[in-house]
């Protein structure tokens, strides 16, 4: 039987997060990822472990089917390949930095600027829209030292918590874009792969959605119940269930995490008691 074949990170700051999406939506993995492959038994499907830098060029070949990676590498490598969905982990953005000490008004200031950077193709294409003129130096790692070494005046780099640049006596001062890490898949999958992508999707995003939400339980006297109930969304309206004790009720309800403690405390408010939250595993509306 042909299998769909979906590559993550190797090893980084994406393989923990591909697991476990992966193991979520009931994909399970048998060998251990010292291999460049592993079998998974429950689903006609093979993991690739790849480089992060690497996966969209398979994925626009055909090598692998879908991939997890972050969505910076997808952009600066301008493969012809599919973001299908945003999964809300390794987010990070691009950003250009300057020494700390330097004042600044507007990207004009990095005209003829050096700018140490390991995105080239999406820092030209910045500078570009924009009408400016900088002398591009590519380096493969440790761009932040880029400054105090005398080889740029500015860097280009994917930043998180901003340590990295404060450690350097750098500041952010654009951000280019915004990443985090997507699924993505090659263009033209065959009928009985795009199945099987279609499939694995649809357990992807019910995982996505449970963790965007919470479920919640309560008790309420029977009076409350429809103003308690006008602050809960849910999915249709909250189910409500007589308590043993007369006049008193348990509401049960989904929330967005969000909402959360806005939610809580008008509850709270409306006499809403012993307030359970709890998560929830899978979430199919
Ligand atoms: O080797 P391979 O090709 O697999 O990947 P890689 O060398 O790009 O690996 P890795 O694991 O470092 O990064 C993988 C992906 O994680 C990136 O492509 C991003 O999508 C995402 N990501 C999220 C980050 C960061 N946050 C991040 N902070 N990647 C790198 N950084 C680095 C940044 O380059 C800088 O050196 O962390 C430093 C800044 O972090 P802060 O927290 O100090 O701001």
């Amino acid at each position: 039987m042909e299998h769909i074949k979906i590559a993550i990170q190797k090893s980084g700051r994406l393989n923990e997060g591909s697991l476990r999406i992966l193991k979520e939506a009931g994909i399970a993995i048998e060998n251990g990822q010292n291999q460049l492959k592993a079998e998974v038994k429950n689903f006609p499907a093979e993991i690739l472990f790849l480089r992060n830098s690497d996966i969209p060029q398979y994925v626009e070949d055909g090598v692998v089917d879908l991939a997890i990676l972050g969505e910076n590498v997808v952009f600066e490598k301008q493969c012809d390949i599919v973001i299908v969905e945003k999964l809300g982990f390794s987010r990070c953005r691009l950003s250009l930095a300057i020494p700390k000490s330097i004042q600044y008004g507007n990207s004009d200031y990095f005209q003829g600027k050096k700018i140490a950077t390991s995105y080239p193709n999406s820092l030209s294409h910045f500078l570009k829209e924009r009408g400016i003129q900088s002398e591009l130096h590519s380096i493969s790692g440790s761009v932040e030292i880029a400054p105090n070494i005398g080889l740029a005046d500015g860097i280009c780099d994917l930043v998180s918590s901003g340590s990295t640049l404060f450690q350097n006596g750098l500041k952010e001062v654009e951000v280019i874009y915004r990443s985090e890490a997507c699924l993505v898949r090659n263009k033209q999958l065959n009928n009985y792969k795009d199945a099987l992508f279609e499939k694995l999707l649809f357990r992807i995003r019910a995982v996505l959605k449970a963790r965007m939400n919470k479920y919640i339980l309560l008790n309420a006297p029977n009076e409350k119940i429809e103003q308690i109930s006008a602050i809960l969304p849910g999915m249709k309206s909250p189910t409500v269930l007589p308590l043993a004790i007369e006049g008193w009720s348990s509401l049960h309800s989904v929330i967005q995490e969000n909402d959360f403690w806005s939610i809580i405390d008008q509850l709270k408010e409306s006499g809403a008691e012993g307030i359970l939250v709890v998560p929830i595993e899978k979430m199919v509306v």
